[in-house]
């Protein structure tokens, strides 16, 4: 038998994805805008205090500077229009320079944003807001969800806006992606059940933000696929996805199984715990790697899956 890139995908199927965060979003979604915004800022107010101070990191904030300075100009007024201008995908200067960050430089913009709203220098939250009864809802979904999964529905929502017309058309060269300098070694991980070497290798290069090694690992015709997403086909768009959201992340693989399937084909399902820059050692994400290697050894899939529980973490049966 030989594997399709849709085929890989089912491998280890049993494995149980923490699906409360696309339902979550999608009651977001449901909220007129103002809502939206309202819910982005009290989730923020509780979720935020456990952010780094030093995540965004001056150098990144830079790279923004000229639309912050703007920003700074605005009335309130126009400020609260440019965030709902945002939040509703509209086509506007600013909307349109945003959906050319990346991933990190989205939510670098917010916090900036989110800081300067405490101090009144953007727009706060109207003073005697009622907050509507569809906003307490979805803030009570969020509050039941953990850790990991709360800061994963607040980062998607920040990814989804701004204008982008044409987003497939986006050459890396133009998108403002930040960086995270590691401030201590690579972590040192041992995988309880798992000894394959490109297994190995993958997290090693990810804990080092040495993308190039990380996607050498990869078949060309190799695919990748991140949490609630569909696979990233090929090394060339591998390579400009973790350069975007692969950096700074400390993986923290702990378990694994290893199995031998057909046409020397292997695969190998890992869980253990991730961590963002954004939130270091105050959130670890429970993570799962399904990996299907070719009889070369090469990565022809690997899924990253976000999930259910802390009791998935054990779950490594095939399915
Ligand atoms: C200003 C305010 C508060 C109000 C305004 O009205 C609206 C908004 C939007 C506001 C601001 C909100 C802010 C500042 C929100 C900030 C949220 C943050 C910093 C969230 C960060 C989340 C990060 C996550 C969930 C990262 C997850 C990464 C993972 C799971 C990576 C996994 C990977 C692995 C393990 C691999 O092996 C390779 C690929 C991949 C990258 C997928």
């Amino acid at each position: 038998m030989s594997y399709t890139i849709e085929s890989a995908r089912s491998i280890f199927s049993n494995t149980q994805v923490a699906d409360a965060v696309p339902a979550t979003t999608a009651m977001f979604d449901q909220l007129n805008i103002d809502d939206q915004l309202a819910f982005l800022w009290y989730a923020y107010t509780e979720l935020g205090r456990t952010i780094t101070p030093a995540a965004p990191g001056k150098a990144n904030l830079q790279l923004m500077e000229g639309i912050f300075n703007q920003i700074k100009q605005m009335s309130h007024e126009e400020q609260t229009q440019l965030m709902r201008d945002l939040a509703t995908n509209a086509d506007t200067p600013i909307s349109r320079s945003y959906a050319y960050f990346g991933v990190n430089a989205k939510l670098g913009f917010w916090w900036q944003l989110g800081e300067w709203m405490k101090e009144g220098i953007v727009a706060p939250m109207p003073a005697g807001y009622q907050m509507s009864s569809q906003v307490k809802a979805v803030l009570e979904a969020v509050q039941k969800l953990d850790p990991g999964q709360q800061i994963t529905v607040l980062r998607n929502t920040v990814v989804d806006m701004g204008f982008d017309p044409a987003s497939a058309s986006k050459k890396e060269a133009e998108v403002i992606n930040f960086t995270f300098p590691r401030t201590s070694q690579s972590p040192q991980f041992t995988i309880e059940g798992v000894t394959e070497p490109t297994v190995i290798k993958y997290i090693e290069a990810m804990n080092a933000d040495n993308v190039e090694a990380a996607v050498a690992l990869f078949a060309s015709n190799g695919a990748l696929q991140p949490p609630f997403q569909k696979p990233i086909v090929g090394r060339p768009a591998i390579s400009a996805y973790l350069r975007d959201e692969g950096q700074g992340l400390v993986m923290k693989p702990t378990k694994g199984i290893s199995e031998t399937i057909e046409d020397g084909y292997t695969q190998h399902k890992i869980t253990g715990t991730v961590e963002t820059p954004w939130f270091g050692g105050n959130v670890g994400m429970n993570i799962a790697w399904r990996f299907l290697l070719d009889p070369q050894g090469q990565i022809y899939f690997v899924a990253i899956d976000l999930l259910a529980s802390p009791k998935e973490l054990l779950n490594l049966t095939r399915g």
